[in-house]
Order: C-alpha cells, then structure tokens, then sequence
C-alpha cells in the first residue's frame, strides 16, 4: 500500500504569526476531523519551520516541510539554507524542482540532482516536482519532458534510497493559473511516471512510490483527482493557506 499524502506548499506567504496560526488551526482540525492514515506535510518558509514542528509534537499525522534546500552542507553561500539545517528544525521534508523554482531561480535537473543528494544525505525526503508548460503540452512531447526530467533530476538515486523520495506532477500551465488537469490528463501523466518507474527500479518501488498531483487543486476537485488509480494525493498550493479549504482536502481520503 501506498503513503496518501497531502501537502501544503505555502510559497512565500503569511507572517510568522499567521503562519503559527494557520499552522495551529490546521494541526486542530486535523485532529478532530481526519480518521485515516493519510500523512499531511506542510511546507512552509524557513521562518516557521523550528515554531510549527514544535506544534506538531505529538501528532505523528503531520510533518513539516522546507520548500528548497541549497546543496552545500555550510560555507559562504549568502542568503541560501542547507539540508542540516532544515533537518535540525524538525522537518522532514523539502519540495525540489517546484516549476516556480525552475522558471525564476534558473534551477536545472543538474542542480535538482545535488539538492536531492543533500536532501536524502540528511534525512529529508525530497518532494520531486516535474510538470511540463503549456506549450510543451500543446506540442505534444509533454511525456519526453518528463522523462528528461525525470532521468536527469532524480533517477541518478538507486532503489534503496528512491523509497524515501515522493514525486509531485505539477503541469506548470495549471499553477497560479486556476486552470487545473482534468482527472483524465492528470491519470494519463501519472500512469506514464508510474511506467518509468517501473523500467528504472522495477514494480516493487514503483508500487510503493507516492505520486503527488499539484496545480490549483482545491476541495472541490480533489474527489475526483484522488480517485483516479495512480494518484496518491495532492501537492497543494493556494487552497493549503485557508485551514477549511486544506483539511477538506485531506479529508478526501477519510
Ligand atoms: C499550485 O497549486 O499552484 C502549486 O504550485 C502547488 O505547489
């Protein structure tokens, strides 16, 4: 059986002390409300990290999240957060490759691959986003600009280590857009992951890995995307900053 995820990529929002709250709210609702086994990670910016994983003591149901990782352990890289030090927060995870990343920070699969090193070297399991744009998808080769992705950012890891990662489909066309894959077009881009993964690590990895959909999924189109077979839960953007609209989507899963 797979892990169902569902997490929140709050980007870069809300003050410390609306991300305390926001984060207490979440962390309450998921209490009284979410009977499954479903995991909720909610990835903030590095200023929460330490507050909100001091909150989630005592509920195994949600992990923190960072939202990128430089790939040096330490040194003279002005202004960027390592791997160690995400880890001593508490976190657990770090989303990588996330398109908004890729499109205005300048990161490419060469660097993706470094950051997923540093990630799983200190304990934090990568959140691999790929996706392809609008005009890829309209080219038809969206499926080559997965695979490529794919090869060149992550699948470097061998099996042993591949099991801690989690891969996110994002179609970059559908972020911030309110535009969002229809069931179909998200099934079809994770069914294609899934057979990747099945020819680089074989069935049993491939079973188990969690195949995460994200861009501008809410409560409303949830059911349906979660229902279809190969996807595992969701990668949530907008909808993770209003606690109703979030746990609702976690509930998807009850
Ligand atoms: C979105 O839903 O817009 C996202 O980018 C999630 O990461």
């Amino acid at each position: 059986m797979r892990k169902k995820i569902v997490a929140g990529n709050w980007k870069m929002n809300l003050d410390y002390q609306q991300g305390l709250s926001l984060f207490s709210e979440i962390v309450n609702m998921v209490k009284d409300e979410v009977i499954g086994s479903q995991q909720v990670v909610i990835c903030s910016p590095f200023i929460h990290l330490h507050s909100i994983a001091q909150l989630a003591k005592g509920t195994t149901q949600v992990a923190i999240g960072a939202q990128n990782i430089y790939f040096e352990d330490a040194g003279a890289y002005t202004g960027e957060v390592s791997a160690v030090q995400v880890k001593s927060t508490g976190a657990d995870y770090v989303i990588l490759g996330h398109s908004e990343r890729r499109a205005y920070f300048g990161e490419d699969d060469q660097m993706l691959r470094k950051k997923a090193d540093a990630a799983l070297k200190h304990g934090l399991s990568p959140i691999f986003c790929i996706g392809e744009t609008q005009e890829e998808r309209e080219s038809n080769n969206y499926f080559e600009v997965i695979r490529t992705q794919l090869e060149q950012g992550i699948f470097h890891l061998s099996g042993d280590v591949f099991d801690r990662v989690v891969l996110a489909y994002e179609p970059v066309w559908a972020i911030g857009t309110g535009l969002t894959a229809s069931p179909e077009q998200a099934q079809e881009v994770h069914a294609f992951i899934r057979s990747e993964l099945v020819s680089r690590y074989g069935q049993d990895i491939a079973g188990r890995t969690t195949l995460l959909y994200g861009g501008s999924c809410n409560p409303k189109n949830a059911p349906q995307l979660f229902a279809q077979p190969d996807i595992d839960g969701g990668l949530i953007g907008g909808a993770s900053l209003k606690s109703r609209d979030f746990t609702d989507i976690v509930k998807v899963f009850n």
